[in-house]
């Protein structure tokens, strides 16, 4: 019986799910880690895995995996796994993280349908705060999943609500008995929209992702003087605020348009104390987002901006203090995979552009202990993070036929032999 995917219940549940944590008309949804809002996301992907009747485990932090048994015992410890998230970023659109885990419940749905035990278990993921925006860093789930922060470490973490990750974890009802990386997958795949303008400008419907850009992030402290607005003549301050806007300036300026041009700088949040009209900024807490695809360019943007800082303190007569929250080098997908990916957009007769991310995923921290790769298909105007972030649904159900060809190529392969 031939496997086939319900792409209008995909696009359904993408609704339903992009529904909770709705902010109202034209401001998205807003699910950040461990909220309550992102408990309800949580609780809808388990119901719709268990409507499966899929083995459903949490691990310590809260990643959530859906298994559809393998037909032997071999099979099942080769799992072949598709994952992403279903946390976002304050009023986001309804497409990031969500269409790769949906999409992987669409193609286990697909298998059960026709009643197929697949010759390796095929195990949907859903990794905790991918996003970062409470709890830094980002890719956290898969980050401790792949054995790159210690368990303990993330539970103990602090987020910017001043609040303790195990403690929500466990007060949404989410901190599981598996241990993180109970499961070694034989391969990794993750689908995601491009969340960029690459594949909507080159007219291409799908993209085989070479890898992902490095990270750097970054929270700065900038701390002077509280003065008078009326009374402090300008040479005697120190500004912080100033100092902030001198280094958005700096990274702008100095930074991503310096040569090659391919280091993006995001200062994202700016806060001033006291923050009132009239006083002289004493402090300014920010952060800073670093990305290059080359890790050379990247700790060379880095030094500049340390340099930067330096003789600004100097000048101003500030202090500085820089935390480092998160640093990923770039990532490779594996070859063979990417290999898979190609051949299977190509059979559905498009043809595939090759692009490395400019976003992070979990993919890249899975890379670390299996082979891993993404398929990505076209960001409308090249908007994420965003409400008016949208895919054409033609689009959306392509990538998710294109994932299931490419999990049918992936099941082919003989147990014990390399994707
Ligand atoms: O920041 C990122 O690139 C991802 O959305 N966490
Ligand atoms: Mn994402
Ligand atoms: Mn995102």
């Amino acid at each position: 019986m031939a496997v086939t995917l319900e792409l209008s219940l995909l696009l359904a549940q993408l609704e339903t799910l992009g529904a909770i944590g709705a902010e109202g008309p034209g401001r998205g949804r807003t699910r950040i880690a461990l909220t309550d809002a992102e408990k309800a996301g949580r609780d809808q992907l388990v119901v719709w895995m268990r409507e499966l009747d899929l083995i459903v485990e949490v691990d310590q932090l809260g990643n959530i995996f859906g298994s559809l048994p393998a037909a032997t015992e071999q099979g099942d410890r080769e799992p072949l796994m598709i994952g992403s998230h279903i946390d976002t970023v304050r009023s986001a659109g309804a497409l990031d993280g969500c269409y790769g885990v949906l999409a992987g419940l669409a193609v286990l749905r697909a298998f059960r349908a026709a009643g197929i035990a697949p010759a390796r278990r095929l195990v949907v993921a859903a990794f905790t705060n991918e996003e970062g925006v409470r709890y830094q860093p980002d890719m956290m789930g898969s980050l401790v999943y792949a054995g790159g922060l210690a368990i303990d470490d993330a539970l103990a973490s602090r987020g910017t609500d001043g609040s303790r990750l195990g403690d929500e974890l466990a007060r949404i009802g989410y901190a599981g008995d598996a241990p993180c990386g109970f499961l070694t997958p034989w391969a990794f795949l993750e689908l995601h929209i491009e969340q960029g303008p690459v594949l909507e400008a080159a007219g291409a419907r799908l993209g085989v992702v070479r890898g992902v850009q490095g990270i750097s992030w970054q929270r700065i402290t900038l701390k002077g003087e509280a003065n008078h607005a009326g009374t402090a003549p300008m040479a005697f301050r120190h500004d912080a605020g100033y100092g902030a806007a001198a280094t958005v300036a700096f990274l702008r300026e100095q930074i991503t348009k310096a040569a090659p041009g391919t280091t993006l700088a995001t200062v994202g949040s700016l806060t001033l104390a006291p923050d009132v009209i009239n006083v002289v900024p004493e402090q300014a807490t920010f952060t800073v987002d670093l990305r290059d695809p080359d890790e050379a360019q990247l700790a060379a943007a880095e030094a500049k901006l340390d340099h930067f800082l330096d003789a600004l303190a100097k000048a101003e007569g500030l202090t500085v203090h820089t935390e480092q929250l998160v640093r990923f080098s770039p990532v490779a997908f594996h070859a063979g995979l990417r290999k898979r990916i190609r051949a299977a957009a190509e059979a559905s007769g498009e043809a595939p552009l090759e692009l490395t991310s400019g976003a992070g995923h979990d993919a890249q921290m899975m890379a670390r202990i299996a082979p891993s790769a993404m398929i990505f298909v076209p960001s409308i105007k090249g908007i994420s993070h965003n409400p008016e972030e949208a895919t054409d649904p033609a689009d959306l159900a392509l990538g998710a036929e294109v994932l299931l060809r490419v999990v049918e190529d992936c099941l082919a392969v003989p147990l014990g032999e390399a994707p």
